[in-house]
């Protein structure tokens, strides 16, 4: 093996480092450049705290796409529902859609998400190197997705060929005509459900009230639009990067397989470490401040979720990952009245996938990768792998 002194110690491929703390402790704040509409990020976790809860300083109800970093005002004109939407009509969308989102705890669906993950991780096995984020985390994202909206398995196979961004491509990271594609067969799926109602997500939808009004098909479609796009890439990251972390802490692996209890932990700082979304925008209503920082009206700041999980002011040595960290008060699904809507699915998600490779998987070799690297000016943050080879073997 490779001599490496300490100065000299090769950075993991499973290690994400923090880009953020020296400008988060000296400044608590970075100011970036999206498509000429700045954006001052928040790096603290109080802050973050702060910022999220007070809904009217910092709104979400701004011009459609506008929160999002970078902004999509440029491919879309339709509301996410209840994404963009604030207090108090925020509550009656959430209300609606939350109960159904909380599915994914019933048995019956976990056993659905269990087989569809077990037969992956079998067909893995079953070959040599295998390219993961394509040939298996997007595969286990659009399987489990049938699941959340509550429709026929092989329907998984159109969205894998979408790719793993529904707005973003390789050329571009807000794509118009990839956004089509999405929009276009929300517009069938919607028509359909309206003509031949069924057990799914869409119909629920279309027969459903809010405020005494039925929900339009615009609105129907803002619910799907954020089905679809909130949970892709994040969830395609995090379970990717789980991979390359349990690739190189086999003991971690077993660990899990003689404590399965303490999983729930496990995916929580799992979860804590990677920040599969960097950070969320609001648009601001009045001159304010942050951190001594003029903010002004009508411009935007985000929450930077990925810095706030690493302040050293609520978390004990942040850049390791402590599986069973005892107190673990994570922002990674976002916080306050906007906290994630599909995190017990993505949860379930982790959760099954660790018990599954813990009980069958031997070992994982990481052959080849190239890291996805976000950039936010000054601020270069991994975030995951555009693609890594590995070969996972069974027990
Ligand atoms: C938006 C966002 C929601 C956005 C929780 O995040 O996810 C992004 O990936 C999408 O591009 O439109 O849905």
């Amino acid at each position: 093996m490779e001599h490496q002194t300490e100065t000299q110690k090769k950075v993991k491929t499973s290690e994400f480092p923090d880009p953020f703390e020296q400008a988060r402790i000296e400044r608590g704040y970075g100011d970036i450049d999206d498509q000429n509409d700045p954006v001052t990020m928040l790096l603290r976790l109080k802050d973050v705290r702060k910022t999220a809860h007070n809904w009217k300083t910092f709104i979400s109800g701004a011009t459609p796409g506008r929160i999002v970093v970078p902004s999509e005002v440029a491919i879309r004109d339709i509301r996410q529902i209840p994404f963009e939407v604030d207090p108090p009509e925020h509550k009656d969308y959430r209300n609606l859609v939350e109960p159904w989102f909380k599915r994914p705890l019933e048995e019956e669906y976990t056993a659905k998400m269990t087989k569809i993950i077990e037969e992956l991780v079998d067909e893995v096995i079953a070959k040599d190197d295998i390219e993961v984020v394509s040939d298996f985390s997007l595969k286990l994202q659009s399987r489990c997705l049938t699941l959340l909206l509550n429709i026929p398995y092989e329907e998984a196979e159109t969205w894998i060929g979408w790719g793993v961004h529904v707005f973003r491509s390789e050329e571009s990271s807000t794509d118009a005509d990839k956004a089509n594609i999405l929009f276009d067969y929300l517009d069938e799926q919607i028509d359909r459900a309206a003509e031949n109602p069924s057990d799914d997500l869409y119909s629920l939808l279309l027969s459903s009230e809010v405020n005494g009004k039925k929900m339009t098909k615009e609105e129907v479609k803002g619910v799907m639009i954020l089905t679809f796009a909130g949970g892709r890439d994040t969830v395609i990251n995090a379970v990717t990067n789980s991979l390359a972390y349990f690739a190189e802490h086999p003991k971690s692996l077993e660990r899990l397989r003689q404590e399965p209890e303490i999983v729930g932990k496990a995916v929580e700082e799992l979860v804590r470490y990677f920040s599969p979304l960097t950070h969320m925008g609001r648009v601001v209503t009045e001159d304010t401040k942050v951190c001594e920082h003029a903010i002004k009206n009508d411009s935007r700041v985000s929450m930077c979720w990925a810095s706030a999980n690493r302040d050293s002011a609520a978390f004990e040595n942040p850049n390791e990952v402590v599986l069973d960290r005892k107190i673990n008060p994570h922002v990674a699904f976002g916080f306050s009245h906007h906290n994630c809507l599909g995190a017990t699915h993505a949860r379930q998600i982790l959760k099954v996938l660790i018990n599954t490779l813990a009980n069958k998987v031997g070992s994982i070799e990481i052959k080849n990768y190239k890291e996805n690297i976000e950039e936010w000016g000054e601020f270069n943050r991994k975030v995951g792998f555009d693609n890594i080879t590995m070969n996972i073997k069974g027990k």
